[in-house]
C-alpha cells in the first residue's frame, strides 16, 4: 500500500507482532548469540566468499543516519600487496604510538588484552573492510555537511560487526592513528575520513582471547 503524505511518497509498514515470550525468547537467543562475539587477533588465511562480504555490508548499510544521509563508504581490500602496504603504513603509525604516543595509564590499560604495534593479521585474513565516513556531499560545486556523521558511521559499523559474527567469521575493531594513510592507498576522495577498520577472516586454529568479563546488567543499566 503506498500513498502520500505532505506531497512526499510513503509505504505502508509491513510488521509482525510477536507474542510476549516469543519476544522474550528471541531476544535472549539473539543476546547469547552475540555474547560469543569476541574480538580475534590471531587468524587464519582460509577464504572467504566474496558474497559475504557484499551481504554483511548490506547489512551494514541499513543502519539509520542523519536524515537518511548514509555518509559511509565500505573500502573492502583482498589484494595482497594493497594489504601488504596497509600493514607497512598501519605499523608505523602504530609503533610510534606504542612508543612514543601512548600515556603509561594507556599501555597499562592494553596489558591484559595483549596487543602490540606489530599487525600481522592485515596481511593473514581474505578482507579488510576500511570503513570511510562522508563528511559532506559536494552538490553542484557546493560543500553540503552530512549530519551526526560520527554516530551514523558508529551505528554501521555496530550493525556490520553483529553480521560478520552472525556469518560465523570473525573480527576486530582496528584504529591505527592516525590513520589519514587509508585515504591515500584507497585514493578516497576529499569528502571521506577513515572511520575505522576491520579485518574479517576466520580465527587461527588454537586462538585464545582474554578472559575478560561484561558488566553485569545492573551495573551498566538503570531502569526508571
Ligand atoms: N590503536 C592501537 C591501540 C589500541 C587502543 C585501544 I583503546 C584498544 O582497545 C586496543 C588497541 C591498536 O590498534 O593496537
Amino acid at each position: 500500500m503506498k500513498k502520500e503524505i505532505d506531497g512526499y511518497p510513503y509505504i505502508q509498514l509491513k510488521h509482525h507482532h510477536l507474542s510476549d515470550s516469543e519476544m522474550i525468547q528471541k531476544s535472549e537467543q539473539y543476546f547469547e548469540a552475540m555474547d560469543k562475539r569476541r574480538s580475534v587477533r590471531d587468524y587464519s588465511d582460509k577464504p572467504v566468499p566474496k558474497e559475504v562480504i557484499e551481504n554483511i555490508i548490506k547489512t551494514a548499510s541499513t543502519a539509520p543516519s542523519g536524515a537518511h544521509k548514509q555518509p559511509w563508504t565500505f573500502c573492502v581490500v583482498s589484494d595482497p600487496e594493497m594489504k601488504k602496504k596497509i600493514r607497512v603504513a598501519a605499523e608505523k603509525e602504530e609503533y610510534e604510538s606504542y612508543n612514543s604516543r601512548m600515556s603509561e595509564r594507556w599501555l597499562k590499560d592494553l596489558e591484559p588484552l595483549g596487543t602490540d604495534w606489530h599487525k600481522e593479521f592485515l596481511e593473514t585474513v581474505p578482507y579488510l573492510i576500511i570503513v570511510f565516513k562522508k563528511v559532506y556531499e559536494e552538490e553542484e560545486g557546493e560543500k553540503k555537511n552530512n549530519y551526526y556523521v560520527n554516530e551514523s558511521v558508529g551505528i554501521a559499523c555496530g550493525f556490520l560487526i553483529s553480521a560478520i559474527h552472525q556469518a560465523g567469521l570473525a573480527t576486530l575493531t582496528h584504529t591505527p592513528s592516525p590513520m589519514n594513510f587509508l585515504t591515500e592507498i584507497l585514493g578516497r576522495p576529499k569528502n571521506e575520513r577513515p572511520f575505522l577498520l576491520l579485518p574479517v577472516g576466520y580465527p587461527a586454529q588454537e586462538t585464545f582471547v582474554p578472559d575478560i568479563k561484561r558488566k553485569e546488567l545492573e551495573e551498566i543499566s538503570k531502569f526508571y
